[in-house]
């Protein structure tokens, strides 16, 4: 297949990308490079050295003869430029990561929220209406977050995407309606991801766009096998404040010898993946597209769900770290329950990564080994939901 990756430059885009590649598909890299530029607004770096996008290509050319093609476009900002890339290219499948990911970042203030609602909803959308004009048939899989659900829990598994509701019509005769499962988004980023699913409801429904969606749990690891092929290979790994998810910071964090910095009482649960089962579902999903005049077909993207309180402490027990609970910089429950169906995935073949499995390995083969590069002042996460928080975190010792 042609398959043209956009956000492929990313965490988890850059191992899909040398992942399909080694398949045998025929990768577009679409970027427009923000996530590096962010990187400089903040003043952090990777923990791990990363190559230009065009060097990294290069390598994995040398070492497979694959060429990789990259294209550097804002799909959120060159409407023309991404509706006449697809003319030319018509490819037969997209999946699309380019969008602002981080929670945090997209809460740290008003320009920041206006940003990332910019970048992401018209990302989504210039794509939909730019497949529309150019009568491309092409399979869009997208990135979604299980955070659009918000984590109050009911005691019920979350579903893969669609509830089952019954009301009472006007005759008082019962009647069965299926609906997406609501939402709660708990960031302005979250929130973003939840206006992408009515884009992709509208966009089926009205153009029979053929539209696959992952709702996916945190993503930990860094490595996956291709990545590991050359140094220069090596994928991004986030630990600021900002940008840096749980698992990760926490891994850094013993490494360095920095207390693990709990949020409240640590009684959050969430969901989770590995980056190798990440790439891999990506690939079980581009095999199993909808037909045209299907709905959204949504898949949870994620094989573990883990309080984060028993993280720090599995990662305390393994390397000695101290545990800190700080004050929660942000608006969330402080403790909820998560029961959430994977079967989608599992039917497919899925075999997860557990958290026994990987976690030594990333303390010793990337944690401790990168943990010179660590601006030990970046880590503490000090972005703030609401003003009342704000000086609250900037009071807490
Ligand atoms: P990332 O920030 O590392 O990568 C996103 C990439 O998209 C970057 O290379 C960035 O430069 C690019 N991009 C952003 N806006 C763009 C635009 N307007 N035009 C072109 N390129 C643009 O993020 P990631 O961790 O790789 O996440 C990828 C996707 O997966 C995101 O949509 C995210 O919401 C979703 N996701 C990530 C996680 C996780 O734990 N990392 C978990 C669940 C879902
Ligand atoms: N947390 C801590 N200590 C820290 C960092 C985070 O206790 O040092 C807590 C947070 O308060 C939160 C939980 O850990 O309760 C998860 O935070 P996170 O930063 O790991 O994850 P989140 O902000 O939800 O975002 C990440 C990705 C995002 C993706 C989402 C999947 O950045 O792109 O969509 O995970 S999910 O959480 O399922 O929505």
């Amino acid at each position: 297949m042609k398959i043209a990756v956009l956000g492929g430059d990313g965490f988890v885009g850059w191992p899909t990308v040398l992942h399909l590649s080694d398949l045998g598909h025929e990768v577009h890299i679409i970027d427009n490079l923000s996530r590096r530029w962010i990187d400089t607004e903040l003043g952090v770096q990777s923990l791990t050295p990363m190559d230009s996008i065009q060097e990294r290509c290069r390598i994995w050319y040398e070492l497979t003869g694959r060429r990789l093609h990259f294209h550097l476009i804002d799909i959120a900002r060159d409407y023309q430029i991404l509706r006449q890339w697809l003319a030319d290219h018509k490819p037969d499948s997209i999946i699309h990561f380019a969008e602002q990911r981080a929670a945090p970042y997209s809460m740290k203030s008003d320009r920041h929220k206006v940003y990332t609602v910019n970048n992401n909803v018209n990302a989504t959308h210039n794509l939909l209406t730019a497949m529309v004009e150019t009568g491309i048939d092409a399979h869009l899989v997208h990135l979604g977050t299980m955070g659009v659900y918000g984590y109050s829990s009911v005691g019920a598994a979350i579903p893969e995407g669609y509830l089952d509701v019954e009301i009472e019509n006007l005759e008082g005769e019962k009647k069965g309606l299926e609906v997406l499962y609501p939402t709660k988004p708990g960031s302005v980023y979250h929130m973003t991801k939840s206006m992408d699913q009515i884009l992709f409801q509208f966009y089926a429904q009205n153009d029979g766009l053929r539209i696959t969606d992952l709702h996916q749990g945190i993503v930990w690891g860094t490595h996956t096998e291709q990545t590991q092929r050359h140094e220069q290979l090596i994928n991004r790994f986030d630990y600021d404040g900002d940008y840096g998810t749980v698992l990760n910071r926490f891994l850094i964090q013993a490494a360095i010898d920095y207390p693990l910095t709990v949020h409240g009482t640590g009684g959050q649960t969430r969901a989770f993946i590995h980056i190798k089962d990440s790439v891999k579902c990506i690939e079980l999903a581009l095999d199993t597209p909808p037909a045209a005049g299907d709905r959204v077909k949504i898949y949870n993207q994620m094989t573990e769900t883990h309080r984060i309180r028993d993280l720090a402490k599995l990662i305390s027990d393994m390397t000695g770290a101290k545990i800190a609970n700080i004050a929660n910089p942000r608006k969330e429950a402080p403790e909820n329950d998560l029961i959430v169906k994977n079967d989608q995935f599992l039917a497919l073949g899925l075999e997860p990564t557990t958290l026994a499995e990987g976690l030594l390995d990333e303390v010793v083969e990337v944690a401790k080994k990168y943990a010179h590069r660590v601006d030990r002042s970046r880590v503490r996460a000090l972005s703030a939901w609401t003003k009342d928080i704000a000086n609250r975190v900037e009071t807490d010792p």
